[in-house]
């Protein structure tokens, strides 16, 4: 059967991509923010299901609120499993454009090839929005996608807690997202994910696909330290028990003893640290930090988790504070499909494109699907290798490139049948 000539819409594309990018602007200095299920995620969700049916497709939402458009296959004979393409649309706070939003985008521009030359494909298409990826306001990230591969039960999804005290379940019925599809009823025949790299390594080796063939192991831990708030100025240093000198001591071992142990491969983030009561003079009586841990192993990714741990009960002692951890997310390394892999190198080479492997330091929800089907994920440069920062570009020649290997994959998976 000869190969569908498909082509990409590809300014539609950009031009989308710049849209959904001013939803949740935020006011100074660029950037948006659309954390998952505030009002400004609904806006960028309503724009994106706007899409979706100005291109015929089946929308359907399921009961953890993430978002499938559907295009029919030529038959419904066969194995009616669908090809998934998929990402996100919720950001982290003061986020780029393109983190998620791309591969979301780039997947109804596939469709929109399909449409564009009325061809049916032979599976069913599938694009999926999946929720709060990044999981800035309630954890664990990946969440939506993590619910959808059975991962986490959904009553237990929507029971989870923000940092901000709502509960995850009312703000998706408030934002009017609490579908009733199950979770999973779409079981994807293959998955794919087109992603920026948010890292420096295409740039730097000037290569235009990244070809992911697995991603690493995240950790992350909330931590408490509770001390005993006094006078900054009356109380000698031998009878401080200082909340906010143990989180800082917390902080260094990370970088100097976690990361240090194995510097190539182990990462430590500690992104938000609060101190209580926060004034001048006072010792903190109460000091709040998360810990992001990752490494593409396993063993050391645990090996980080148990030197951290046993540090926590070192300081407590010689601070005589009390230190309380609380697990937020955890998920080991992923290696994808190899088939898949090989297709999308396959594709970039065909196309004439520069590719090399890789691995992918940050999580995507093709980790998640990976559980129930084959996945794999490309990548395109991301410059200076800046992400979660409203300076996120990746040129539009090069995003055009990571949507034409998303097109000419996805043409000849679904010729495989
Ligand atoms: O944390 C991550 O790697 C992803 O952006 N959620
Ligand atoms: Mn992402
Ligand atoms: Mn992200």
């Amino acid at each position: 059967m000869p190969t569908p000539s498909l082509s990409l819409n590809a300014s539609l594309m950009l031009e989308q991509l710049r849209v959904l990018g001013t939803l949740g602007a935020d006011d100074a200095g660029g950037g948006r923010t659309r954390i998952a299920l505030t009002d400004a995620d609904k806006a960028g969700r309503d724009q994106v299901v706007q899409w979706m049916r100005d291109l015929q497709l089946d929308v359907r939402v399921d009961r953890i609120g993430n978002i499938f458009g559907i295009l029919p296959a030529a038959t419904e004979a066969g194995d009616r499993r669908p090809l998934m393409i998929g990402s996100h649309i919720d950001s982290v706070r003061n986020a780029g454009a393109l983190d998620g939003c791309y591969g979301v985008l780039a997947g109804l521009a596939i469709v929109r090839a399909y449409r564009d030359a009325d061809v049916r494909p032979a599976r069913a298409i599938v694009v999926g929005a999946f929720t709060n990826e990044e999981g800035v306001r309630y954890q664990p990230d990946m969440m939506g996608s993590l619910v959808y591969a059975g991962g986490l039960a959904v009553d237990e999804a929507l029971d989870t807690i923000g940092i901000d005290g709502t509960r995850l379940g009312d703000e998706l019925a408030r934002i009017g997202y609490a579908g009733d599809l199950e979770p999973g009823a779409l079981v994807p025949h293959e998955y794919l994910e087109l992603h920026i790299e948010q890292g420096p390594i295409l740039e730097a080796e000037n290569l235009c696909i990244g070809v992911v063939e697995n991603l690493q192991g995240i950790s992350w831990q909330r931590i408490t330290v509770h001390g005993v708030a006094n006078h900054a100025g009356t109380t000698p240093t031998r009878l401080r028990h200082d909340a906010g000198y143990a989180a800082s001591a917390i902080v260094a071992f990370l970088r100097e003893r976690v990361v240090g142990a194995a510097p190539e491969t182990t990462l430590a983030t500690t992104g938000s640290l609060r101190l209580e009561p926060d004034v001048v003079n006072v010792i903190p009586r109460k000091a709040t930090l998360t810990v992001d841990l990752r490494d593409p192993d396993e063993e050391r990714l645990r090996t980080a988790e148990k030197r951290l741990a046993d540090f926590l009960v070192e300081i407590a002692r010689r601070e005589g504070v009390r230190i309380d951890a609380e697990r937020l997310a955890r998920f080991e390394p992923v290696v994808f499909d190899a088939g898949l892999v090989e297709a999308i190198e396959a594709s970039a080479r065909r196309l004439g494109l520069s590719c090399r492997r890789m691995t992918s330091g940050a999580g995507h929800d093709a980790q998640m699907i990976s559980r129930i089907a084959p996945s794999a994920m490309i990548f395109v440069p991301s410059r200076e290798g800046i992400s979660h920062n409203p300076r996120e570009h990746t040129d539009d020649e090069q995003l055009v490139q990571g949507a034409q290997v998303l097109l000419d994959v996805v043409r000849r998976r679904l010729l495989a049948g």
